[in-house]
């Protein structure tokens, strides 16, 4: 059966199948939103963060009502570091660098404690979680099976942060022809005139890679 339903959002409102739409909800991990994570080692304020958790919540909790596929990622390596391209490890001059031991465990690597999501975002039962190598989660993962699978055609994209990872994500998955609507309110940067741009660069030119709308036009449509 489909459910169609009109977004509010820019350039323009757009029509979409519900029931042909996921959330994807973007490295909501302790990493880039707790002190001494990755984000922090890379001198951010990871304060500026914040902000996107409750909008966040709210579109979750409706996608977890209405029965909408959910998935999250999480940007990380594996402990022997074997996918962490040197190029990516040596970027810097970070306090600590990726694999190193941290106060949430060692940065930025799969299983430990900063690098697992918020607990007020934690995934439950039945949610897909997509482990990713690099800032769009379709590099080097199952990212594309999992929505075949699922039949998903349109993507509802949030998460942190606006200009490298929900960008990369929603840039990769226009090319791979998903319909893609960012919640504004449900994405933060460290930097805010990179979020408010990371969000013009997606809906100028009449949506050149997708839309915009905020979380509380997407509720509307949820509910
Ligand atoms: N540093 C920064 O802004 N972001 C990342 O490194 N990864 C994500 O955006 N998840």
């Amino acid at each position: 059966a489909s459910a169609t339903a009109t977004i509010i959002a820019e350039p323009e409102p757009i029509t979409l199948d519900l029931s042909k739409t996921a959330l994807v909800i973007i490295d909501m991990q302790r990493d880039f939103m707790e002190p001494g994570g990755f984000g922090e080692t890379l001198g951010n304020d990871v304060s500026q963060l914040a902000r996107a958790v409750q909008p966040i919540a709210n579109v979750l909790a409706a996608a977890r009502n209405t029965g909408m596929l959910v998935i999250h990622t999480r940007e990380g390596h594996e402990p022997d570091l074997s996918d962490a391209p040197p190029a990516k490890v040596e970027r810097g001059a970070p306090s600590l660098r990726i694999g190193d031991p941290g106060p949430m465990g060692r940065i930025l690597i799969r299983g430990e404690a900063g690098h697992d999501i918020i607990p007020a975002l934690y995934p439950i039962d039945g949610e897909v979680v997509i482990d990713k190598p690099g800032k769009g989660a379709f590099y080097a993962t199952e990212m594309g099976d999992v929505l075949k699978h699922h039949g998903i055609e349109n993507l509802l994209v949030c998460g942190v942060t606006t200009e490298v990872c929900v960008n990369t994500t929603v840039r990769e998955a226009n090319d791979r022809g998903y319909r893609c609507v960012v919640i504004s309110d449900g994405c933060a940067s460290y930097f805010p005139e990179f979020h408010e741009m990371g969000l013009r660069m997606i809906k100028a030119q009449g949506g050149i890679f997708g839309w915009v709308a905020d979380s509380a036009a997407v509720l509307k449509v949820m509910s």
